[in-house]
C-alpha cells in the first residue's frame, strides 16, 4: 500500500496588528506538531501570513505594501523552509504574491520534503466584488486586489505523489478538481478563508460549513482523490471565519476534522490506493467519460 502522512495546519485568527514573524512562529510550531504525528506533508491556509485583508477597502498600492510578498521565500518566511528541511516535511502555503513586474495574485505553493518549491498556483475563481460597498458590514475585494490566476490548474510530482492544489473559492467549482483529476492527481490540497456572514443575503451561518464540506466531499469522491483543506478561521478584528478544516478520503468520507477555531493540527495516514480503486472501477475516465457530450461546459 502506498501511504502518505498527510496533515492540515488550521490557523486561528491573524489580527491586523499581528506581525508576519509571529504568524511564521505559529506555522513552524504546527510543523513540529505535524511531524510528531508522522506527517510527511502539511497543508497551511490561503493568505496564511496576514489577516484576510480583502475585507477592507484601501488603495491597491497600500494593500500591496502592507500584505503582499515580493519574494518566496523571503527573510521573514525563510524559517518555514528551514523547518521543512530540518523536519523533512513538505508543505502547501497560501500568500499574496506581487510579481517582479507588478502583477498581484492570491497564490499558493507546494514545497517538497527537501524544501524545494515544486509548484505554484494563482487563484482562478476570485469571489466577491471590486467596487466599494460602504453599506456592507465588510468588503470582499479579491477582484480588486488580485488578478485572475494565469497558471491554470496543474498537478505536481511531490515526493512521488501526484499532487494538485487550488485556493478557497476554487473548491466550490467541480471543474477545478476534474481538470486536475484528468492530469492524474491523487490528492488536491487547498487553503481557505471563509467569512461566516454572507454580505449579499441573510444566509444561515451553518450553511457556510455545510456547503464547504459538501464541496470537499463530493469532489473527492467524484474524482477518486484525497482532499485536504486548511482554514484560517476564528475572529479577525471582529470578523468571524469558519473552521472545519478537513481531510476527505476518495470515498467522500471525512477522516479528520478540526474541533476548534484556533491553531490546530489534524493528520491521517492517507492510503493512496483507495483512490486507485475508484479511478479504476467507478470513475475510470478513459472507459466511461463522454467528453463529446460535455462541450457546453467549456464553450459557454
Ligand atoms: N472565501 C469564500 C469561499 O469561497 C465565499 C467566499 C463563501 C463565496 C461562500 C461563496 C460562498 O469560501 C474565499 N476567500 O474565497
Amino acid at each position: 500500500k502506498r501511504t502518505l502522512g498527510l496533515a492540515v495546519a488550521q490557523l486561528g485568527p491573524v489580527q491586523l496588528n499581528d506581525t508576519r514573524e509571529s504568524v511564521v512562529a505559529r506555522l513552524v510550531a504546527m510543523m513540529r506538531e505535524a511531524k510528531s504525528r508522522g506527517a510527511e506533508f502539511l497543508v497551511f491556509p490561503e493568505l496564511a501570513l496576514t489577516t484576510f485583508f480583502p475585507r477592507y477597502w484601501m488603495a491597491e498600492d497600500e494593500a500591496r505594501r502592507r500584505f503582499f510578498e515580493l519574494s518566496m521565500p523571503s527573510p521573514v518566511t525563510e524559517p518555514i523552509f528551514r523547518a521543512s528541511l530540518e523536519l523533512h516535511l513538505g508543505f502547501y502555503l497560501g500568500y499574496a504574491e506581487l510579481t517582479s513586474d507588478g502583477r498581484p495574485f492570491n497564490t499558493s505553493i507546494i514545497v517538497n520534503r527537501n524544501a524545494e518549491i515544486v509548484g505554484k498556483y494563482r487563484k482562478i475563481h476570485l469571489p466577491g466584488h471590486s467596487d466599494h460597498m460602504p453599506a456592507a458590514p465588510f468588503q470582499h475585494l479579491e477582484k480588486k486586489y488580485f488578478s485572475v490566476g494565469d497558471l491554470g490548474f496543474r498537478v505536481f510530482d511531490t515526493d512521488g505523489v501526484r499532487m494538485g492544489m487550488c485556493i478557497c473559492n476554487d473548491r466550490r467549482w467541480p471543474e477545478t478538481y476534474r481538470v486536475m483529476a484528468l492530469q492524474s492527481a491523487e490528492i488536491v490540497v487547498l487553503g481557505y478563508n471563509t467569512p461566516s456572514v454572507n454580505i449579499h443575503w441573510n444566509e444561515p451561518t451553518h450553511l457556510r460549513t455545510t456547503t464547504h464540506l459538501i464541496s470537499l466531499q463530493a469532489n473527492a469522491y467524484q474524482n477518486g482523490i484525497w482532499v485536504a483543506a486548511a482554514a484560517k478561521c476564528g475572529s479577525e478584528d471582529g470578523h468571524h471565519m469558519i473552521g472545519s478544516s478537513a481531510i476527505v478520503a476518495p470515498t467522500g468520507e471525512i477522516v479528520a476534522r478540526s474541533l476548534s477555531e484556533e491553531d490546530e493540527v489534524i493528520s491521517v495516514k492517507a492510503d493512496l490506493s483507495i483512490g486507485e480503486y475508484f479511478r479504476e472501477h467507478v470513475f475510470n475516465f478513459a472507459k466511461h467519460r463522454r467528453p463529446e457530450h460535455y462541450r457546453l461546459i467549456t464553450e459557454r
